[in-house]
């Protein structure tokens, strides 16, 4: 069997990491060791792009979005724009275990969160809304970027588990995009897109414009790249360079997108669009490391 390992995305990851590998160590499944490491970043007030203190759409208010994924039995479950709901990655697990389903949306999400017993809270903090409230189109310093997202307004907590039974499980869990429309929803909970775990072939997640990363079907684009035979990092550099042609071909570029991949084996894979400055947690053997992702440009750029 091969050793555990959990990655997540951006330097937050670390805290997810740990959380995650805590649990793994005791022999937990993988999937319940990810939805714990994203947990404690939808806890943590100072990450303000994930659960409680998330950045809040164009009209003030926080919705979140999330999925999940068991490797071993391809169950999977998500919610999307929901409100006042701060753990979104149990709540998708809940769709995945209680309902036939795989997504529900706003405000039966948020019903069903109700009846599953999951408190109703104020997502805001003072903090998030005087960061929203200076980040508000027209008061920006920075201009955005020609993909539409305002510098700095986007990160999403991405986990990747393989378990000490070599079974794999993944999440996702954001509040998208800071000024989305109301009731947009990103790659984050769109299984294929933000997340895509199979114990026989490998485990893929996202971060960046959700938009880029929904056009491709970029998570599950790098399972089948690693089910053809190549390895998680290739599969990431081949999914970042087709975003990369799609962004051309839009002339939106430049696309900023990111990509994590997990094995059966263990071997991790990470690729960024340029300037994405992306920054992923490895916890493996005990030790946890921040690696920096590989940046690939457009070809012939
Ligand atoms: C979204 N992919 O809603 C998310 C945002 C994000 O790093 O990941 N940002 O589009």
């Amino acid at each position: 069997m091969p050793e555990p390992v959990v990655i997540a995305t951006w330097p937050f990851g670390r805290t997810a990491v740990d959380a995650a590998a805590a649990l793994l160590r005791q022999g937990k499944p993988a999937l319940d060791a990810a939805i714990a490491g994203a947990q404690a970043v939808e806890d943590d007030p100072k990450v303000d792009s994930v659960g409680y203190g998330g950045l809040p759409n164009a009209i003030g208010t926080v919705q979140l979005d999330a999925c999940v994924m068991d490797g071993k039995t391809l169950a999977c479950g998500a919610v999307a724009g929901l409100e006042n709901v701060r753990h979104v990655a149990a709540l998708a697990r809940r769709v995945m275990d209680k309902t036939p389903h795989v997504l529900l949306v706003g405000e039966g999400a948020r019903l069903f969160a109700v009846g599953q017993g999951f408190p109703l809270e104020c997502l805001s903090t003072p903090e998030s809304l005087t960061k929203w409230q200076k980040q508000k189109p027209g008061q920006r310093r920075r201009s955005a970027p020609p993909n539409g997202a305002p510098p700095g307004s986007h990160d999403t907590v991405t986990v990747l588990a393989l378990d000490s039974k070599g079974s794999l499980g993944g999440v996702c869990s954001t509040s998208g995009l800071a000024h989305k429309l109301p009731g947009r929803v990103g790659d984050s909970p769109l299984i294929g897109a933000g997340l895509y775990v199979d114990n026989t072939a490998g485990a893929a997640g996202a971060t960046g414009v959700g938009e880029e990363i929904i056009r491709v079907g970029g998570s599950l684009l790098i399972v089948e790249a690693m089910r053809a035979g190549k390895g998680p990092q290739e599969a990431c550099e081949q999914a970042v360079r087709r975003i990369n042609a799609a962004a051309v071909r839009r002339g939106v570029h430049p696309a900023r997108v990111a990509f994590l991949a997990l094995d059966p084996k263990g071997r991790v894979g990470a690729a960024c669009t340029p300037q994405s400055n992306f920054e992923y947690a490895v916890a493996r053997a005990g030790k946890t490391e921040l690696l920096k992702a590989k940046e690939i440009g457009p070809e012939g750029r």
